[in-house]
């Protein structure tokens, strides 16, 4: 007997399928861009969201539906794996991602909680053995226990600082013995409420060197997955130390980590920068640092971080634009970081809510696949930066300019002449793809 026994596997039928169960357009094996579909998308279940979400948010209990309810302790953990193994290959999604509390309840002591995940993991593992489905990434929670009240690598507390240790090189250790291809560390509580109290020079050089502590043991243990930073400008904290790529960057090149680390690059956490999504992508993908996806989205009439899955087409597309540009995700993944609504409490919601993320960005994939071939946006920004491949432009750009050249060219100027940056016609150009590329007849 299993969870979701009502349910087959689920199988594209095409843009004219109306079955709630089927993808519209994801098909695994199609070929977009040299590669299938489920190679490109290299989507990911969110554990603590599927599987262990209840529903509760700051104003109600827990009101999620689940088949595993009835159950505690280790034997709720162990219906979880069961149940979460069922949905992976309902879904034939490719991988998955946990923090340590996710999979395992915490004990009394540091020993007897590596204990409970000691056994959950080798349950996870034997189920690795017949499932298609591996560990995308694999983190720490260092922000829902009380312990991490001021922080855990960023805490005053030196005691905290080395109970944070202990959990991530546990987390390695798991990390590699389930064959994690990355490893997130998102600092949920590394950051800080006021400066009256907070040395921030010490908190940030503390920090520093507990990454560099991480990447000695993961050498010293052989585990060879990505780092990846998750950049969040606040929530928990006020101000988190991680706040966007940008200064994610900054701290990296300072406290020399840049070579070790990429960036796992959340929608909503980009929109909560106060940045789109896109651009969190492209300023991580320029720098050689695009590592991961955590695919979902926010809303705009709420500010915090909503955590929805991903439907916003437009959203997509430019997302999978970036990603493709990079060349693809390597060995990053599509991480749907996502919940389903509190009205959205029955078990088969967990099903519709991942079919409308696949499918989303499988839209995505396809309309952005398309403009790169066609060079539509390309063409535009090669011909408007054309100023800089002739010329004083040249000049600037080979390094061959001081200030004095550009004075001497400046004086010499007559009319200086500017073109339009068209952005109306683009986004219609980009709406028109979306149209075009997906409208493969009408609903049956
Ligand atoms: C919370 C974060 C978190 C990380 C992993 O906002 O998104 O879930 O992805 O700790
Ligand atoms: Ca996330
Ligand atoms: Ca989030």
């Amino acid at each position: 007997m299993g969870y979701f026994d009502h349910i087959n596997t689920i199988q594209y039928e095409g843009a004219q399928s109306l079955n709630p169960f089927a993808f519209k357009h994801y098909n695994p094996e199609e070929k977009i861009g040299g590669k299938t579909m489920e190679e490109q998308l290299r989507f990911s279940i969110a554990y603590w969201h599927t599987f262990t979400g209840d529903g509760s948010d700051p104003f109600g209990a827990g009101n999620m539906q689940r088949p595993w309810d009835h159950l505690q302790g280790m034997d709720l953990a162990k219906a979880r794996v069961e149940a979460a193994f069922e949905l992976f290959e309902k879904l034939n999604v490719p991988y998955f991602c946990f923090h340590d509390v996710d999979i395992a309840p915490e004990g009394h002591s540091l020993a007897e909680t590596n204990r409970n995940l000691d056994e959950i993991v080798s349950m996870i593992k034997d189920y690795m053995k017949s499932s298609n489905t591996k560990l995308l990434w694999n983190t720490a929670n260092m922000f829902k226990h009380p312990r991490f009240v001021h922080g855990a690598a960023s805490s005053n507390n030196a005691d905290v600082y080395a109970y944070a240790g202990a959990k991530v090189k546990k987390g390695l250790e798991l990390a590699k013995e389930l064959g994690a291809e990355n490893y997130v560390f998102w600092g949920g509580r590394e950051g800080y409420e006021t400066l009256l109290n907070t040395d921030l020079k010490l908190e940030l050089d503390n920090l520093g060197r507990f990454y560099h502590m991480a990447l000695d043991y993961a050498k010293e243990i052989g585990y060879n997955g990505q780092f990846l930073i998750e950049p969040k400008p606040q929530e928990p904290t006020k101000h988190q130390y991680d706040f966007d790529v940008a200064s994610g960057m900054a701290f990296l090149q300072k406290y020399d980590l840049s070579d070790h680390f990429k960036f796992n690059i959340e929608a909503n956490h980009a929109t909560l920068a106060g940045h789109t999504f896109e651009h969190e992508l492209r300023y991580a993908r320029i720098n050689g640092m695009l590592g991961s996806v955590d695919a979902n989205q926010g809303d705009t009439l709420l500010g915090w971080d909503t955590d929805e899955f991903p439907t916003d087409l437009y959203s997509t597309t430019l997302a999978m634009y970036e990603i493709l540009k990079n060349g693809g995700l390597h060995q990053g993944g599509l991480n749907f970081d996502a919940k389903v609504r509190r009205g959205s409490f029955e078990a088969d919601d967990l099903l519709h809510a991942h079919i409308a993320g696949m499918d989303s960005f499988a839209v995505g994939l396809k309309v952005a696949h398309q403009l790169i071939e066609d060079g539509v946006l390309d063409d535009f920004v090669s011909e408007r930066y054309s100023s800089f491949t002739q010329g004083i432009g040249q000049q600037v750009v080979e390094g061959k300019a001081d200030f004095h050249v550009l004075e001497k060219h400046a004086l010499e100027l007559g009319t200086i002449e500017n073109h339009s940056g068209r952005q109306e016609w683009l986004k219609a150009v980009i709406n028109q793809y979306l149209l075009n590329v997906n409208a493969d007849g009408g609903l049956k």
